[in-house]
């Protein structure tokens, strides 16, 4: 990948560490940084050697400070609607439904759009100096990218409401107290955290982290037990499963196969 890239992939063992490189603009998302990491995330799913990935931005200041205000400066209705329809489906639900687990390593600031994208990941991590906030109610809007359901799924609806009307930035341990972070970490400490974090769960089976995702995904909806019931069950065909029972049985590690 080029040094201009918009995202810049580097592997580690099964992690994929993705930076987002557009640090002048503190990472800003715009339509161009949207469509190049949806289409990597479609992209990876069909990639055997990376069973997670980490996300994170770069420069010191900022995951993502959000969309890109001056790119939606002018939007009627019609085109918010439709960009917010989009952008959900290409990838913020592309990535709370991936196969494959995502970890945020979020230092700085992530705002609005920002604080979205780390909501889509799967576990958060957050470096000392982070502030997290959905400031859109400021210019005149509300969050578009699934913050609103996001949120309110991850730290409950009233500290939800709370954050989304006023604004509120909140710090890493306010953060982590109410569980929108699982751990919060010195900055120069960050990205080596949240890469031993993704080796944990790329240690894991594949088969069983997509199965676990998508159980926990369903999780608050009327069919969320007839997913993991079903979900469950199909682990049993895997051969996964035959690897991680052998491997216990025979009292070493698993070498899961992905299958
Ligand atoms: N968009 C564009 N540029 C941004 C940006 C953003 N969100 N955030 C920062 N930048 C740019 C600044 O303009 C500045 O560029 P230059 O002026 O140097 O060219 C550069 O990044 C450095 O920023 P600052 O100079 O402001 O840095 P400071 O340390 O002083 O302040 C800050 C850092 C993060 C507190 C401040 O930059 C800030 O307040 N940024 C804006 C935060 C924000 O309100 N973000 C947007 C949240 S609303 C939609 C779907 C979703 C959304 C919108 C539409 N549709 C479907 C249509 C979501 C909206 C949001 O995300």
């Amino acid at each position: 990948m080029s040094e201009t890239a918009l995202v810049t992939e580097v592997l580690h063992g099964h992690v994929a560490c993705w930076t987002l490189n557009r640090p002048k603009q503190l990472n800003a998302l715009n339509g161009a940084l949207i469509a190049a990491l949806g289409k990597m995330v479609e992209e990876v799913q069909q990639r055997d050697e990376v069973r997670c990935i980490v996300l994170t931005g770069s420069g010191e200041k900022a995951f993502v400070a959000g969309a890109d205000i001056k790119e939606f400066a002018n939007f009627n209705s019609a085109e918010g609607r439709e960009l917010a329809e989009r952008g959900q489906r290409t990838l913020f639900d592309a990535i709370a439904l991936s196969a494959k687990p995502f970890v945020a390593a979020v230092g700085g600031f992530a705002l609005g759009g920002g604080l979205e994208l780390a909501l889509s990941c799967h576990v958060r991590i957050a470096s000392g100096n982070a502030r997290m906030g959905l400031p859109e109610v400021t210019l005149g809007l509300i969050p578009g990218y699934g913050g609103t359901q996001r949120l309110s799924r991850i730290i409950g609806r009233g500290r939800a409401m709370e954050m989304i009307l006023s604004a509120r930035m909140i710090k890493a341990e306010e953060a982590l107290t109410n569980g929108l972070v699982s751990k919060v970490v010195e900055r120069e400490a960050l990205l080596e955290e949240a890469l031993k974090m993704a080796g944990k769960l790329a240690a894991n089976s594949p088969k069983a982290l997509q199965a676990a995702i998508h159980a926990v995904q369903a999780s608050g909806s009327p069919e969320g037990y007839e997913v993991e019931i079903d979900q469950f069950g199909r682990c049993f065909a895997n051969e996964d499963f035959k690897e991680g029972v052998a491997a216990f049985l025979e009292k070493r590690k698993p070498e899961f196969p992905g299958r």
